[in-house]
C-alpha cells in the first residue's frame, strides 16, 4: 500500500514535470488533449454550427452547439411543453391539433440550390403521418400540417428537395385506401402503401397537399431527394416487399431483394394539374396502374433502409441492412434504362427496373450498413449499425473502404456538417449511437442516448467527444451557424395579432355573455391590469402582450390550481384560456425571472358568486396606468 502510494506520488510529479516541458504534450495526455482542445469553446464565445437533433418519441427537436455539444436549447414540436406554455396558449393548442406526443425523426433543413438556405426546419412525426415547420427567425413552430390523410405513418420524411418544392412523406405501414374494414389476411389484395408529395409555399414555407402516389403494400422505409442531375427525383426505401402482415422479423427478410422507389415529382404533380387524379379522403391520389410515368422502382439486395444521394447527385446509395455492402446506383443509368423503356415487369402497375442495368458498384462497408453521410473531398460515411463502426469509402473507382472508426455503441443515423447538401463542409460527423449502456454515470434503466462528434479533417477519422442526449434522436443536420439570424425581440411594430394593445391606456375586461375577453399588457415589473373581476363559470381568455423591445425580458403567466402557464417574449401577444369554475380568490404571477422585482410581478383573479352583477368592461384605474405609461416612456 505505502509502496504505491510512492510510486504514484512520483506519478504525479513526472506527470507535473512533463506538463511543463513544452513538445510533450503529446505523450502525456495523447489524443484526449488534443481532442479537447478542438471542442473547447471559450467561455463567451460562440459554436461554428448548430445542430437539430430530432427528439424521437419526446416530440421536440433538441438544439446543440459544434463543436463544444452543448445543448442551447429544446424546441417543443409536437408535445406541449409548460415552461414556454406551447400547446397552452390558444394558438399553440390548436396548431397541436388534440395530440399530446409525436414520434420525430428526420429534421430537414430548407435548402436553395440544394444548400441550407436556414430559412426554416421541418420534422415528421412519424405515427400521425404529420409535417411541422419551425421558423429558423425566432425557433418556433409555427405549422403543423396533417395528419395527411391515406397514410399510416410518414418514416421516409420530410427530406426536403433542392430548392424546398416539397417535402415527402411515406407510409411506413400499409392500410386499406380508403381505410374501411376488411380482413388483415388480405393484406396483399386491399391494402397499400402511400408516397405523399407535400408543397411548399417558397415566400413562406406554408405547406399544402400536392399529390399522393397508391403504392404497392411494402413498408416504405427512407427517403432522400435528388440533386443536381438527378433534381426533380426522390428516393424511397422500403422492406417487406414480400407482403406480409405478421411476423414481419422472419418474412420481411425472404426475398433475396427489396426495392428502391423513384418518384418524378414533376410528373407526379404535372399529372395532378391535368386532372389525372382521383379523390380520396380530398386528397388527389395518383394510381401508376392508370398513370405512367411518375414512379419506377429498381431492386437492392436484403431489407433496406437508408437511401442517400452523393453531393454530385449523380449516385444513389442504398444499403441493405441484413448486407454487408453499400449498393450504389447511378443516376444517369436509371434515367438510361427509363428511357429505353427496359423493364422487368411492375409491381402493381409500377415499372421495375433491372438490377445490373442500374447499379453502379458495391461497397464492402461492414456488417448492418444503414445510413451514408458525405464529405467535400470525395468520401462517404456509412454507420454500420451491427459492428458498431463508421466507415470511411471513396465515391467513384476503386469504391473502397479506406478507413474506419468504432462507435459506442449501435450507431443508427450519422450526420455530417452541412452533409445533405451539394457543398459538405467535411469537418465533422456525429454518430448518432441508439445504446450508451455505461457511457455515463448510471441513472437507472433507461439510460440516455449516446451521441458521438467525430473530426473528419485529417486522413484518419478521430473521435473528439461524447455527450448524451435525452430520447431519442434518429437524425439530425447541422448547418453553419452565420447561415442562421435569428431575432431577439418581436418588433412591435410587426404585432398585429387580434388581441393585442399597444398601450397601458387600452387595457381592459370586456364581457360578452359568459366570455371575459382581458386585454392586458406585461412590463417589468407589473400586469396591467392586476385586479380581474369575473363570475363563477366564465370563460375567461387572457390576452397578454409583451411591450418590452429589451433582449431576454420575457414574461409569464401562471394561474394557482390550473395547468395554465405560459410565456409571452418581447413583442409578443399570446392568448390563453381559464375556467373560473369556482368562486374565491385565485393568484397569478409571472413565472419567468425577469428582474429584480420579479417575485413582486403578481395579480388576483376575484371569482363572485354565480350571478352576481359584474360591470360589462372594467379598466384597470387611470393612476395605475398611468405609472405603467411612465415605465414604458424610460424603458
Ligand atoms: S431511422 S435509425 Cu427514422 Cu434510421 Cu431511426
Ligand atoms: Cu415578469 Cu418575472
Amino acid at each position: 500500500m505505502k509502496r504505491w502510494i510512492v510510486l504514484s506520488v512520483a506519478g504525479v510529479i513526472a506527470l507535473g514535470l512533463a506538463s511543463q516541458l513544452p513538445g510533450c504534450a503529446a505523450s502525456r495526455g495523447g489524443a484526449g488533449a488534443s481532442a479537447a482542445q478542438k471542442v473547447y469553446v471559450k467561455p463567451g464565445e460562440h459554436d461554428a454550427y448548430y445542430a437539430f437533433f430530432s427528439g424521437g418519441h419526446s416530440g421536440s427537436i433538441y438544439v446543440y452547439g459544434m463543436p463544444s455539444c452543448r445543448h442551447i436549447t429544446t424546441i417543443p414540436v409536437f408535445t406541449p411543453e409548460p415552461a414556454v406554455g406551447y400547446g397552452v396558449d390558444e394558438e399553440s393548442k390548436a396548431m397541436l391539433g388534440g395530440f399530446t406526443w409525436g414520434d420525430a425523426h428526420h429534421p430537414g433543413l430548407s435548402e436553395t440550390d440544394g444548400d441550407y438556405d436556414g430559412r426554416w426546419l421541418f420534422i415528421n412525426d412519424m405515427p400521425n403521418a404529420r409535417i411541422a415547420r419551425i421558423d429558423l427567425k425566432d425557433f418556433k413552430t409555427r405549422q403543423i400540417f396533417g395528419p395527411i390523410p391515406n397514410l399510416s405513418a410518414a418514416h421516409a420524411c420530410p427530406f426536403p428537395t433542392p430548392n424546398t418544392e416539397y417535402v415527402f412523406a411515406a407510409s411506413r405501414f400499409s392500410a386499406p385506401v380508403p381505410n374501411r374494414y376488411v380482413r388483415v389476411e388480405d393484406y396483399a389484395k386491399e391494402f397499400r402503401g402511400i408516397i405523399a408529395g407535400v408543397k411548399v409555399d417558397p415566400k413562406d414555407g406554408t405547406m399544402s397537399m400536392g399529390f399522393e402516389i397508391l403504392m404497392p403494400p411494402f413498408n416504405w422505409d427512407l427517403a432522400d431527394a435528388g440533386k443536381g442531375p438527378s433534381h426533380g427525383w426522390e428516393f424511397f426505401t422500403c422492406y417487406n416487399s414480400e407482403m406480409g402482415f405478421d411476423s414481419l422479423e422472419v418474412k420481411a427478410s425472404q426475398a433475396e431483394m427489396d426495392f428502391v422507389a423513384a418518384v418524378d415529382w414533376r410528373a407526379a404533380q404535372k399529372a395532378v394539374d391535368e386532372g389525372k387524379a382521383k379523390m380520396i379522403n380530398g386528397t388527389p391520389v395518383l394510381d401508376p396502374q392508370q398513370v405512367k410515368g411518375i414512379v419506377y422502382l429498381f431492386p437492392v439486395p436484403k431489407s433496406p433502409h437508408g437511401v442517400d444521394v452523393n453531393p454530385s447527385g449523380e449516385y444513389i446509395c442504398a444499403s441493405g441492412k441484413l448486407q454487408a455492402d453499400v449498393s450504389v446506383y447511378s443516376y444517369a443509368k436509371m434515367k438510361a434504362a427509363i428511357d429505353a423503356g427496359k423493364f422487368d415487369g411492375d409491381r402493381m402497375g409500377v415499372p421495375v427496373l433491372k438490377y445490373e442495368d442500374v447499379l453502379e458498384a458495391t461497397v464492402p462497408v461492414g456488417l448492418g450498413p444503414l445510413h451514408t453521410q458525405f464529405d467535400d473531398k470525395g468520401y462517404a460515411y456509412t454507420s454500420l449499425f451491427l459492428d458498431s463502426q463508421i466507415a470511411k469509402w471513396k465515391v467513384g473507382p476503386p469504391w473502397q473502404v479506406v478507413d474506419k472508426i468504432d462507435v459506442y455503441y449501435s450507431i443508427g443515423h450519422l450526420m455530417a456538417s452541412e452533409g445533405d447538401t451539394r457543398h459538405p463542409t467535411g469537418d465533422y460527423v456525429v454518430a448518432l449511437d441508439k445504446l450508451s449502456k455505461d457511457r455515463y454515470l448510471n441513472v437507472g434503466p433507461t439510460h440516455p442516448e449516446a451521441a458521438q462528434l467525430i473530426d473528419l479533417r485529417g486522413p484518419k477519422m478521430e473521435l473528439l467527444y461524447d455527450f448524451p442526449t435525452y430520447l431519442e434522436p434518429h437524425y439530425a443536420q447541422m448547418i453553419k451557424a452565420d447561415k442562421l439570424k435569428p431575432i431577439t425581440v418581436y418588433p412591435m411594430a410587426e404585432n398585429h395579432k387580434s388581441g393585442a394593445i399597444k398601450t397601458a391606456e387600452e387595457a381592459r375586461i370586456e364581457r360578452k355573455g359568459n366570455r371575459v375577453d382581458v386585454y392586458g399588457l406585461v412590463v417589468r415589473t407589473h400586469f396591467t391590469p392586476d385586479i380581474v373581476r369575473v363570475n363563477e363559470g366564465d370563460d375567461v381568455y387572457f390576452h397578454w402582450t409583451n411591450l418590452e423591445q429589451d433582449d431576454d425580458i420575457a414574461h409569464g403567466f401562471g394561474i394557482l390550481w390550473s395547468s395554465c402557464n405560459m410565456q409571452v417574449e418581447p413583442g409578443e401577444t399570446k392568448t390563453m384560456h381559464w375556467k373560473a369554475t369556482k368562486a374565491g380568490i385565485t393568484p397569478f404571477y409571472c413565472s419567468n425571472f425577469c428582474s429584480a422585482l420579479h417575485q413582486e410581478m403578481q395579480g388576483y383573479i376575484e371569482v363572485s358568486p354565480r350571478g352576481t352583477p359584474v360591470a360589462a368592461v372594467q379598466r384597470p384605474e387611470s393612476e395605475k396606468t398611468a405609472e405603467v405609461a411612465a415605465l414604458l416612456k424610460t424603458e
